[in-house]
Parts: structure tokens; sequence; C-alpha cells
């Protein structure tokens, strides 16, 4: 590939000319901002385990009343993009988030899309467009773009979950506000029910819901008895993999980021061929090895990591008699509407 001209090539009047106009040269930058062959990625392999954070978010529960959190929050910060900017990767926001009980969320409507995946406790709710949606462990709750949302806790013990949010996209597009609101009426418990088994939906009248996001809460308790009747039924199957969509259309949940589960069969090693994407795991149940680039992440229960894209990973259940259940994010959806999303095999 040809060198080219520095900046340092250039005389110092003519730059400093430039430079008071308002102009670059693109010369000296055209390789950074087109590297050859692969992306130059910010976002670093880092991992945060659920022991270290916990009791610091605990911690933060002492220390900040919910009154002056609003949303109580440890933001995990991927060291390569800077930990102020509160990235995990170029698109992905991760928070853990703490509620106590009796505590309450105000509620609020913003533009970027958010998701939790429930990690610990029983007895929380998320009220999410009016439908209130009980929080158990594993569950995954959709707050797609514009909807009011809100959180209680009427259970004993503290409720912990994992957010997901295309907030460092949407921050980029200089189109993230929120908007504050009073507390919802509720219509009712969650529609998941309505959308419980697979290839049949509610047709009222003949008529096929309208609703961008038909469905908010994914339990767990079925998706993992998905995932368990694909390793029975499809043991040949390349990996037992299931994606979280709008059932109505069976495309991604949301538009931005794109949530799977995962089950490692006892004992299996699963290699994933690079992608375009920079990934998250989650873990949910049971011990996986995440490996990328010589370096190993030993996630145990509720440990989660981010891997940067254009690396394969390989992931490896330490079991050999349980299987292991992964929740995976990523920004396939944003990037395939892009028509930059590749599979390197
Ligand atoms: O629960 O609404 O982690 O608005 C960041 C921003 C959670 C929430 C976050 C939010 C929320």
């Amino acid at each position: 590939m040809q060198e080219l001209g520095r900046l340092e090539d250039l005389p110092q009047d003519y730059r400093d000319a430039l430079t008071a106009r308002n102009l670059v040269p693109l010369w000296p930058s055209l390789r950074a901002v087109l590297p050859p062959g692969k992306p130059t990625a910010r976002t670093q392999a880092t991992c945060w385990p659920y022991q270290d954070l916990r009791p610091l978010l605990l911690q933060a529960g002492e220390l900040t009343p919910i009154e002056k959190a609003e949303r109580r929050v440890l933001v995990l910060a991927n060291p390569g993009h800077g930990l102020e900017k509160m990235q995990a990767s170029s698109t992905i926001y991760l928070g853990m988030q703490l509620l106590k009980p009796g505590e309450w969320a105000p509620a609020h409507k913003h533009t970027p899309n958010a998701v939790r995946m429930i990690v610990e406790g029983e007895g929380a709710y998320t009220t999410v467009g009016g439908e209130k949606c009980l929080m158990s462990r594993g569950d995954l709750i959709l707050t797609p773009t514009g909807l009011w949302h809100e959180h209680g806790h009427d259970g004993s013990k503290p409720v912990v979950w994992l957010d997901v949010l295309d907030l460092p996209m949407i921050y980029y597009m200089e189109a993230s506000y929120v908007t504050e609101g009073k507390a919802q009426p509720v219509q009712g418990e969650s529609s998941d029910r309505a959308y419980q088994r697979g290839g049949v939906v509610p047709t009222p009248l003949f008529a096929r819901s309208e609703n961008a996001f038909p469905m908010l809460r994914y339990p767990w308790v079925d998706v993992r008895a998905a995932l368990q009747a694909l390793a029975t039924t499809q043991p040949d199957i390349e990996a037992v993999q299931v994606a979280y969509v709008n059932p109505e259309t069976g495309v991604d949940a949301l538009k931005v980021l794109g949530f799977s589960a995962l089950m490692l069969r006892p004992g299996e090693t699963l290699n994933l061929p690079a992608r375009s994407t920079a990934m998250v795991f989650h873990q949910i149940e049971g011990g996986a090895d995440v490996t990328s680039e010589g370096k190993t992440f030993n996630l145990g229960e509720a440990d989660t990591c981010c891997i940067p894209g254009y690396v394969p990973i390989t992931l490896t259940n330490r079991a050999s008699d349980q299987p292991a259940y992964l929740f995976i994010a990523d920004d396939a959806p944003l990037q395939k509407k892009l028509g930059v999303y590749e599979v390197r095999k």
C-alpha cells in the first residue's frame, strides 16, 4: 500500500491557513479512517465479574438514595473507549441497576432503546407503556424507544438487572434525550402469555396486531424450555441458539441491537467465525470460557464480557455434565440495515 504524505511534509504557513479556515487535508489521515482490510477497534475484550461489582452496587444502595439517582446504575465501561464515555462497545451501553425493596425509579421515556436482563432477586417489576412486566432471573424485558417506563419493587431483597441500551449510537447521532413523566396507569399484566406459543399469534376479529413491539417480556422459563427442546429434537444442529424476535413479524425484537440466547451443551466447544459486530456475553446459568485473540474469560453465573468485532471467538462449556446458558447482545440488526454486516469464514 502506497505511503501517503504526512502533515509535517506541508509548510507551516499552509497548515495555519487551512486551520484558520476550518479545513483539513485528508491524505495524512486517510489510512487512519480507512485502515486496510479490517477496522481499528477501540473496543477491547473486557470482563466484568459479578462478584466484583455486586458489593460496589450494594454500596451504592447505601451511599445514594434512589431519589438522588433516579436510576441507580454502575456502568460497565470499556477502557478502550475511555471510562467516561460509558460504552461497552461502539454502539452498546451496559449497566447494572439496583432497586431495593420499596423503591421506585420514576417514569420517563427516551429515544434510546433498552432491554433488561434480570440478574438477581424477585418481586420487582417494570411498567412499560402501561404494561406491568414482572422481573424474574433470566427474563428479558424490552423498553423500546419512546415508551414510558418506571421500575418498582414489592419484594424483600435487592433486585439487580443488566441494562443493555443503544445509547452510544443514539447519543453519537445527537438524538438522545429524555422526557420525564408521572406514574403510569397499569393496563394489566405483561402480554407474554398471549405470544407464548410460537407459530400462533392473537388475531382478534381477524386482525393482526399493529403494535410495533407486541411482546415486551420474554420469560426465561420459556426461552430455556425452547433451547432444551431444540437440543433434544435437533441433536445435530450446529448451535443451540434462539433469537429474541417480534412474534408478529419474526424480525429482530429491536431495531438497533440484537439479542439471542445460547445453550452450550455439556462439554461443548463452539467456534464462532469472525463477524463484523462486537458481542456481549452474559452468563445466565452455568460456566463458559470465552476466548478471543489468545485471551480467555472464565464466565461464571451473572458475569458479563464484551469482545470486539472482526475476531473469531471460541465458547466452551466448562461442565461436562450440564448445559451452560449465555445471553448475547450485538448490533447486527443495525449493521444489516446499513449493509456493513459481515461473517468471515
Ligand atoms: O432504567 O430507564 O441503565 O434510562 C440507563 C438509562 C437505565 C432506565 C440505564 C436509563 C435506564
